[in-house]
């Protein structure tokens, strides 16, 4: 389920699309651990076009449908904002999907795959790793604009294409119950990762009852704002476009602003096995604080502002439970490229949790400075 699936002939499929031009090649594209990317190259008399074609995961989408309304409502939203407020390259700013030649926005293929098509992005580029401050805050400022963007998105309420996605507790119990069972029994090789989860039980439940309480506010959100889910602008750096829609949904704000620390935070690669150089590096968490703060600043509640820096351990402590899970579960959710790569994601994860957490004096200077 899994494991890298050989590449199909994508020449049927990229047919289904109404596209112009001869095709001539489809490669696998970017590092998604998610869905099946390809940029696929045709040709017309004015020079070879690229175009995204993907295809969804149903074992992680289980509605493809309702994933492929949500995200026509949110980019159709977003370009008609996007065209009220004047603004320039509007199909290098929010995703445009291609319709199929019978005009719809997905293609079905006979063994029920769902596919679609994009515009591709040219002379931007998505990183794994961090690079600059910059990029931090450009990235940051991105996602927090996607995010005021949709704020008026009309109702009704967009679907939730994975239930309790952020929903740590319900994660952590998910943790819990594959401890227990072991079906493959692997608990035995992560005994130290197992009791770093369990002794931070007390983290879960925080923006839960927030949010019960009416505190946190629930909004539109994305719910998937790691680094390489946003297009950098290769000639100006600015965060261009954001890109990977499947979970945008009602969420909170600072399940986004979380992911973004966790992602960016770091000078290493998701799932290194050196962790010597995994840590949180605090220019970067300044960077991503102004970007945020700067689109996102003047819609921010108070108890939002007041748990940006909480967010960026407990969203770095959830997806490090989610390898978890994944790892002792046999690998059946992120795809792996090799033996043991979801424990190593876990480690890179809970060594960055516990960064976040010697600096918290840090971050928390760092917020007061960025509010005045
Ligand atoms: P996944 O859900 O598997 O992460 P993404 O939608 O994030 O899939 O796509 C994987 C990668 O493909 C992205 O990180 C990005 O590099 C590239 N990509 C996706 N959409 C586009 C696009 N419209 N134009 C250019 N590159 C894209
Ligand atoms: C997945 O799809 P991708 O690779 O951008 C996952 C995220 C995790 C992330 C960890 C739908 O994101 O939730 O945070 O991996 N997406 C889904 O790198 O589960
Ligand atoms: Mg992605």
């Amino acid at each position: 389920m899994a494991v890298l699936k050989q590449k199909p002939d994508l020449r049927p499929v990229a047919k289904q699309f109404a596209i112009g031009g001869d095709f001539e090649e489809a490669r696998s594209y970017g590092t998604g651990h998610i869905n099946d990317t390809y940029a696929a190259t045709f040709n017309r008399a004015d020079g070879a076009v690229r175009y995204i074609l993907q295809r969804i995961n149903h074992h992680v989408f289980k509605n493809p449908a309702a994933v492929m309304q949500n995200i026509e409502r949110v980019t159709a939203h977003v370009r008609r904002k996007l065209e009220a407020a004047g603004a320039g390259q509007i199909d290098r700013r929010v995703l445009t999907l291609v319709p199929t030649r019978a005009g719809r926005a997905w293609h079905e293929d006979a063994d029920g795959n769902t596919w679609r098509c994009y515009l591709f992005i040219e002379g931007a580029t998505t990183y794994d790793q961090i690079g600059t401050t910059r990029q931090a805050s450009e990235a940051a400022r991105a996602f927090g604009e996607f995010q005021k963007l949709l704020a008026d998105l009309p109702a009704p309420r967009l679907h939730d294409t994975i239930p309790d996605f952020h929903h740590t507790r319900r994660r952590f119990d998910a943790l819990r119950a594959a401890i227990e069972t072991d079906t493959c029994n692997r608990a035995a090789d992560v005994k130290r990762e197992i009791r770093f989860c369990l002794q931070r039980e007390p983290m879960v439940d925080v923006l839960l009852n927030l949010r019960a309480q009416g505190a946190l506010a629930e909004r539109v959100t994305h719910n998937d704002t790691k680094l390489n889910n946003v297009m950098l602008d290769d000639a100006t750096g600015e965060g261009i476009c954001v890109i990977d829609l499947d979970t945008v949904m009602p969420g909170l704000a600072l399940d986004d602003f979380g992911d973004m620390c966790r992602s960016a935070c770091r000078p290493t690669l998701e799932d290194v096995r050196d962790l010597s150089k995994v840590e949180a590096r605090m220019d970067m968490f300044e960077a991503l604080v102004g970007g945020y703060l700067a689109s996102a600043g003047e819609f921010l509640n108070t108890a939002e502002k007041e748990h940006l820096a909480f967010s960026a351990r407990l969203i770095t402590f959830e997806i490090g439970v989610r390898f978890l899970t994944d790892y002792l579960e046999g690998d059946r959710y992120f795809k792996t490229r090799r033996p043991g790569h979801n424990a190593d994601r876990t480690r890179v994860q809970f060594k960055m949790v516990e960064s976040f957490e010697q600096h918290e004096d840090d971050m928390n200077r760092i917020l007061k400075a960025a509010r005045g």
